[in-house]
């Protein structure tokens, strides 16, 4: 075998280093064991790579309106349209919206056009959606965009306390970091979300609080402190400002920090205690702070907490922002953000001097630009009339869905580039370019602890698909800026951004990597820029060199409920998906976990609304509306619902989230609410469900509901309608397309079952009841589309839709890694024999491959002890 080939995960901002290796199956990945972020473990995401490099959804050529096109002709459509566009209308009618999945070199050969040639700051990324709260808290503190700490510190720390994050899920090589700290040290874990997750497997305590109510929950723990001895004195008065004010501003809340979050005082005081007398205490937080109208004072209210115990840099403590996206922290160093420069560069007037000079660039940027919401607003005003999307969905990401499309639609000139050839976006684009994905593009990639890691290419580019660093380049030449995007390779791009990190920064700026500017480019391992931990002894970013203690207030979420819109919804993530599912989707092992969007519910506020576990039901904001199934479980709040972000058009009719959202945003940092709404949730009443299983890509038309997903080399629907001629025009289409069915019915029972065959081969089979969901065990039918029925007896249990003995069953797998399903794990418990995750796991192997599952699996033991 040869060697392997080391890059770095594709999926979150863990960064998990990755061997891809050459066997004669193909190629097959693991964990770097030499990789500093996740040595040598993966998750089931990242475990399962090697199932997404398939070629049949990508974009192969450039596409013109549809039409095949040359590369020189795209270049020059793009080229032309972004000149005339700056002729007629000046450099700000035309955008750049970016993503934190394009590589470094990619992201900077963007700006750069951007802002130093083209003259328009409208450069934004969908990083506005995911860290911007973030890096404005950051900003307001530290006076620089920086993560003080690293991932050892939560290995360290006697208490970790995880804010709004789904750890186990979103970064579950870091949950299983802690995971295992905690079974060698006993760290203590609180978990702060309105939900219980997955993550609270870990949790000593889960503070449920209020969505919305962190700011009141933190100034209530700031107020604590204050009034205890846990203030670090020396630290508040050498390196801050701003502890006065922040600590009175804190005491203005704290009275009523139980009534806001409506967490039992009790517990509150548990929390308070526990921070007070920890020194090593380290506080992760990601999107249930971030998605927020107050979304910075959140981080502020978080980073006030450490400041005033002094807990930053310091091995064990600190305040530490997962980044959600593999390079969001590249794209913040190279200036992806409309506010931002290069290099942690503001607006201020000697940067772009500054940057004028590096780049010898005609028309730097003065000011900044539009941020992504109030972005797509201006495309539908018209003042925007060119957009360049790269590596992003926004047509399912952003909040107010529709109206993004609508702006999208009437846009003179959408230019996308992605790797997949039909994605929500993609429809919506007129000239759309095709680039390179995972395993072929080359680069690097800032993970949440400020390492850099290089993707190394191991398959050859596919079809015409090229770099998104070459696209902009080639875009560049053909505007006349042949000098400042004449590189041959990232290398060249790497080496740039490194200098211009360096070039007169003389400590005044917190990201410099010049040393890496003469590394070898090609052999380059992983190394963290900064201090292993920054800010122990003060030297912040500040014009004073001190931390800002920021004063803040508790206000809720913008989106109030009213009798109309009753409940309050949230969003977010599920373990195997990676968001608008355009290469997870792929991936039958990862489809199997969830293969259907849920709107999760308290069980008594179900009872309530007389909806049955189960069944489906529509949930509807002033925006529009999302049919999906019922999920009663006590994990929720009274009031709150929670659906998952990542179902769009292309996977489902009526399951997209972004539809239902307000494009409420935080004031500061421009990052919308995605995590509140006010929605109400009715019974959708279907009169027949049903199930298909065929070869992927079936139209089907006048079906009101449907999901589409992977199984076993075959594609899965569930669907379902509210009108019986919905059901014949369906069978009519399948007969037209396959021919006559072999056909089961029984009328008394509502049920009717189709497998249509050519010769003796199985094309595809449905099946449909009238009361309630047809359990047809899929996977195993899956396995016989496309292949000759051996004997008759086949044929008839096809019909029956039953598997038998050992067969995989019908219903959701849980280990992604051996495909044991969920059923199967649960009746082991129920009958007994297994009462530990080691028993499980040696009997079913469950949970012994990437350990995603074990927060389930022991979730599961909880329920039945
Ligand atoms: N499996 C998977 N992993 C991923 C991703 C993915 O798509 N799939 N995406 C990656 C990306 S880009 C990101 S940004 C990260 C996101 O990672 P996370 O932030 O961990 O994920 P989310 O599920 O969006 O939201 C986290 C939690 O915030 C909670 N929450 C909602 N409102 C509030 C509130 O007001 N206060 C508090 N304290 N909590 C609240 C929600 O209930 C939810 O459990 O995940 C990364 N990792
Ligand atoms: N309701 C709701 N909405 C949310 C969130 C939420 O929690 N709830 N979370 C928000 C957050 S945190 C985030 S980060 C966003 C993510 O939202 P998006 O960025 O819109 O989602 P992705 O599916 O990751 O889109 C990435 C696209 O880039 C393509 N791609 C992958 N690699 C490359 C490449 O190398 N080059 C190019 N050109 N294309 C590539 C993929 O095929 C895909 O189409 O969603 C946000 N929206
Ligand atoms: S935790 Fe999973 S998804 Fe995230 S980088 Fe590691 S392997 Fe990839
Ligand atoms: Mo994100």
């Amino acid at each position: 075998m040869a060697e392997p080939i080391r890059t770095t995960c594709p999926y979150c901002g863990t960064g998990c280093g990755v061997l891809a290796e050459k066997s004669e199956a193909g190629w097959t990945v693991r964990g770097d064991p030499d990789h500093p972020a996740n040595f040598g473990r993966l998750c089931s995401k990242g475990a399962a790579l090697g199932d997404t490099l398939g070629l049949e959804t990508r974009l192969l050529h450039p596409l013109i309106g549809g039409q095949r096109v040359s590369w020189g002709e795209a270049i020059g459509a793009v080229a032309e349209g972004l000149a005339a566009t700056i002729a007629a209308e000046g450099p700000g009618a035309v955008a750049l919206y970016l993503s934190g999945q394009l590589l470094t070199e990619d992201y900077y050969a963007a700006n750069k056009l951007a802002k130093g040639f083209l003259g328009t700051a409208n450069v934004d990324t969908n990083s506005r959606l995911c860290m911007a709260s973030a890096v404005a808290g950051h900003r307001r503190a530290f006076g620089a965009d920086t993560v003080p700490g690293c991932y050892a510190d939560l290995e360290e720390a006697d208490l970790v306390v995880i804010v709004g994050s789904n750890l186990a899920w979103c970064h579950p090589v870091l949950f299983q970091r802690l995971a295992a700290a905690r079974e060698a040290r006993g760290t203590r874990v609180v978990v702060i979300d309105p939900r219980r997750t997955e993550t609270c497997d870990l949790a000593d305590l889960h503070l449920a609080l209020a969505p919305g109510s962190d700011v009141a929950l933190f100034n209530g723990l700031l107020a604590y402190l204050g009034a205890s001895d846990a203030i670090d004195r020396g630290f508040v008065e050498g390196w801050t400002t701003g502890y006065a004010e922040s600590v009175a501003a804190a005491w203005a809340d704290a009275p009523s920090a139980a009534a806001v979050t409506g967490i039992p005082a009790a517990d509150l005081v548990r929390f308070y205690e526990w921070f007070a007398a920890t020194p090593k205490t380290v506080t992760l937080f990601s999107q249930g702070v971030n998605q927020s109208s107050a979304g910075t004072d959140k981080v502020n209210a978080i980073l006030n907490a450490h400041l005033a115990t002094g807990r930053i840099g310091r091995p064990g403590m600190g305040p530490f922002s997962l980044t959600g996206q593999p390079n969001a922290m590249g794209g913040r160093e190279v200036g992806g953000l409309a506010n931002q420069l290069a290099a942690h560069m503001d607006f201020a007037p000697g940067n772009c001097d500054r940057l004028r000079r590096f780049w010898n660039a005609p028309a730097v940027a003065e000011a900044e630009g539009l941020k992504a919401v109030d972005l797509f607003q201006a495309i539908g005003a018209g003042k925007v009339e060119a957009v360049w999307i790269m590596g992003t969905n926004p047509a399912v990401s952003l909040p107010e869905a529709d109206a993004v499309r609508k702006a999208l639609a009437r846009c003179p000139l959408v230019i996308a580039s992605d790797c997949v050839a039909d994605t929500d976006t993609m429809r919506l684009a007129h000239i759309r370019l095709p680039a390179l994905g995972w395993g072929e593009k080359s680069g690097t990639v800032t993970n949440s602890e400020r390492t850099i890691s290089r993707q190394r290419p191991f398959l050859p580019p596919p079809g015409e698909a090229r770099a998104d660093w070459w696209m902009v380049a080639e875009v560049a030449k053909a505007m006349g800026f042949e000098a400042g995007f004449a590189w041959e390779g990232p290398g060249g791009i790497f080496r740039e951004h490194a200098r211009l990190s360096a070039f007169e920064n003389e400590g005044r700026r917190d990201f410099d990597i010049g040393a890496a500017a003469d590394a070898d480019y090609d052999a380059l391992t992983p190394f963290q820029w900064g201090e292993r931990r920054m800010f122990a002894d003060g030297g912040f970013f500040t014009p004073d060199g001190r931390a800002r203690l920021i004063p803040v207030r508790h206000r809720p979420p913008v989106a109030v409920r009213s009798a109309h819109y009753p409940f309050r919804l949230n969003t977010g993530r599920y373990r195997d998906q990676w968001h608008t599912m355009t290469r997870t989707g792929l991936s039958a092992r990862l489809s199997g976990h969830r293969r259907e969007p849920l709107i999760e519910i308290h069980p008594s506020d179900a009872a309530e609304a007389g909806l049955a576990d189960g069944a489906l039901v529509r949930v509807e904001s002033r925006h529009g509306g999302y049919v999906g199934r019922l999920h009663a479980t006590p994990a929720q709040r009274r009031g709150d619902l929670f659906l998952p972000m990542h179902w769009n058009d292309c996977f489902a009719a009526s399951a997209l989230a972004g539809r239902l959202l307000s494009a409420h945003t935080d004031p500061i940092s421009g990052q919308p609410e995605s995590k509140h709404e006010a929605v109400r949730v009715t019974a959708f009443a279907p009169v027949f469900e049903g199930v298909l299983i065929a070869g992927a890509g079936l139209a089907l038309p006048g079906i009101p509901w449907w999901v589409r997903h992977k199984t076993a080399g075959a594609e899965a629907v569930e669907l379902a309608g509210d009108r019986e001629e919905q059901a014949a025009a369906l069978l009519a289409a399948l007969d037209g397309h396959f021919g006559t069915p072999l056909t089961f019915r029984d009328p008394a029972r509502g049920v009717a079952r189709f497998a249509w065959m050519e010769g003796e081969r199985l094309r595809a089979v449905l099946f449909l009841a009238s009361d309630g969901r047809p359990e047809p065990a899929r996977s195993w039918l899956a396995g016989f589309i496309g292949q000759e029925l051996a004997a008759p007896l086949e044929r008839a249990q096809i019909l029956a839709g039953l598997a038998p003995a050992g067969a995989p069953g019908a219903g959701p797998i849980l280990c992604a890694c051996f495909s044991v399903a969920a059923a199967t794990i649960a009746q082991a418990i129920a009958e007994g024999k297994l009462t530990s995750v080691a028993a499980i796991g040696a009997a079913l192997k469950a949970g012994t491959g990437c350990g995603s599952c074990i927060p389930e699996i022991r979730g599961m033991l909880k329920v039945s002890a």
